[in-house]
């Protein structure tokens, strides 16, 4: 399989478990999941290859962006629909990162990090991730640290979700500085 088909279906995965089920005929129970054998099928006709290939995409993908439980499949992060997500329990970082558009730097100074469109905010593990992240919305991005400690000893909740990512409702300004 090569790359570009690989990241085509794994973009479609990532859509339908998050944004578009309806779209793709299926339908998510309150947690997200919904029955990994449909989502195979979805995938592997649409994209005209096995279902082994598709469960491989599933089972391998670098970011760790799908979860699988016996017959079940979620997205593990990124959901702009709502779902209720098992919060916390991981042990998070002291420092967190999160990469952005310079264009967005005035509202973020004034309301803080905000889900905009999801249903949380996403932070990076570490500076490299962050400037990844960031250069989806802009060519030179700014890195935003945040202090996780001190939001943790707050009371914010912060969840790690697949392999490097983590997630929080909302990140005060008080908490962010610029790198
Ligand atoms: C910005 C991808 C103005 C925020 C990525 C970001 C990540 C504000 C944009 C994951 C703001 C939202 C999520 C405020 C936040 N005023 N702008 N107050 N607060 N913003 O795409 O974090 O590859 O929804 O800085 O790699 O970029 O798809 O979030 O620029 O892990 O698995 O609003 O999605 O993962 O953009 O990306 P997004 P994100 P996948």
């Amino acid at each position: 399989l090569d790359g570009s088909t690989r990241r085509q279906v794994s973009k479609f995965l990532s859509g339908a478990l998050r944004h578009f089920p309806d779209d793709a005929g299926l339908a998510l129970d309150e947690a997200g999941w919904t029955a990994l054998d449909s989502v195979v099928d979805r995938a592997s006709e649409k994209y005209g290859i096995d279902r082994e290939a598709v469960i491989g995409i599933i089972q391998t993908d670098p970011k760790g962006r799908f979860e699988v439980d016996d017959d079940r499949v979620r997205a593990a992060y990124g959901h702009s629909i709502t779902v209720d997500l098992d919060a916390g329990g991981t042990p998070v970082p002291e420092t967190l990162y999160h990469g952005t558009s310079p264009d967005a730097l005035a509202s973020i100074r004034e309301s803080g990090l905000k889900p905009m469109n999801r249903q949380y905010v996403h932070l990076s593990e570490s500076v490299g991730d962050a400037r990844d992240v960031g250069s989806r919305h802009a060519a030179e991005p700014v890195i935003l640290q945040i202090d996780a400690a001190t939001m943790g000893d707050d009371g914010h909740t912060i969840t790690k979700r697949g392999k490097s990512v983590y997630t929080t409702d909302h990140v005060p300004p008080r908490y962010l500085s610029e790198r």
